[in-house]
């Protein structure tokens, strides 16, 4: 349906389609260097939802904000955290965007409207809308974003959010990326309705279920949720549908049992990166150009975490609350 509306501007597309080569790349190098040894912590990767993290923040103005969740590397990428710092993040080095604190989880970057990744499922959303009522007593039309599972979807603190947002009309966005499963959890087995878009309609909000896999797709329904929040007019909720194709975290198998490689197979037939290709318009030089510069761009970014000091203990206690 993308194909038919009318174009972004090419630069605007390309920025997309390397920006979505850009998690990719990132994901899967930080992956690599997971299972070596060398991130520490946990992680978990998005690689395949890379449509709904560009399509959502190409929306968004730099003083917008948004909130994430364990699975964060994608939307920190798309809404213009660097690579240099996020990867020393993941190295646990002290030139990491949270000084090696937060590690691949909890990453934050403040200064790019980045109010966090939240491990806690469900936890982000209360604070979105917290975001949310200071942005509309401040007046500027900022919209905050929050991005979350199928799982935290069935969180008492998503219809707590979705019910405060809507009777005090803040500009929150709530963006579900429903990658069918919630750890081995199939979405059908746990969740009371086929989209839960349909949700939004207990909040008096607008619910749109989108293609993920798509990101221009994504990006138009997006449109239009910013567009009412900045209006004053209240919250959205948007559910992309879309496929992780790694497991959960690292001790999850890639397949099962709770999937099969054949529905594995038909997911990547849609790869978000194919799509884009194709729609956004990206010919093969084109291809070829982004591909060189992204990997520049990590070689750079791995060096510059690798060669980064480690913190000194002494500052252990330090950007601490309690
Ligand atoms: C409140 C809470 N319950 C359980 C967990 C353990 N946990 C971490 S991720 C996850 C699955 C979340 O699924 P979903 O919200 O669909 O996000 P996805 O992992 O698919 O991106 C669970 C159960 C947690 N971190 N927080």
């Amino acid at each position: 349906m993308s194909e038919e509306k009318a174009p972004l501007g090419d630069e605007r597309m390309q920025t997309m389609y390397r920006d979505m080569l850009r998690i990719r790349r990132f994901e899967e190098t930080a992956f690599e260097l997971f299972e070596k040894g060398e991130v520490v912590g946990g992680i978990h990767v998005s690689i395949g939802q890379e449509g709904c993290s560009v399509g959502a923040c190409s929306t968004l103005r730099d003083d917008d904000a948004i909130l994430t969740t364990h699975r964060g590397h994608g939307h920190s990428i798309a809404k213009g955290t660097r690579l240099p710092e996020m990867m020393a993040e993941l190295l646990g080095k002290a030139t990491g965007l949270c000084h090696a604190k937060g590690g691949s989880m909890h990453i934050a970057d403040v200064s790019k409207g980045h109010y966090g990744a939240h491990s806690i499922v469900g936890s982000n959303m209360p604070m979105a809308v917290g975001i949310g009522l200071a942005f509309h007593f401040e007046g500027k039309g900022q919209v905050a974003v929050v991005f979350f599972g199928d799982g935290a979807a069935n969180e008492g603190s998503f219809h707590e959010s979705m019910n405060l947002a809507s009777i005090w009309k803040l500009p929150v966005i709530f963006f579900c990326e429903n990658n069918h499963f919630a750890s081995s959890t199939r979405v059908q087995y746990a969740t009371s309705v086929a989209d839960i878009s349909a949700r939004a309609a207990a909040y008096d909000a607008p619910g749109v279920t989108v293609d993920g896999m798509d990101v221009l797709a994504v990006h138009e329904v997006m449109v239009e949720a910013v567009d009412r929040a900045r209006r004053g007019l209240g919250p959205s909720l948007v559910e992309a549908k879309t496929y992780r194709y790694f497991g959960h975290s690292r001790k999850d198998p890639q397949f099962g049992p709770y999937r099969t490689e054949e529905e594995w197979n038909e997911w990547k037939a849609k790869d978000p990166l194919l799509v884009a290709e194709r729609i956004l318009g990206v010919s093969e030089a084109q291809k070829k150009a982004h591909a060189e510069a992204v990997e520049n761009e990590l070689r750079d970014a791995l060096a510059f975490a690798r060669q980064s000091p480690e913190p000194a203990p002494d500052e252990v206690y330090e950007d601490l609350y309690a």
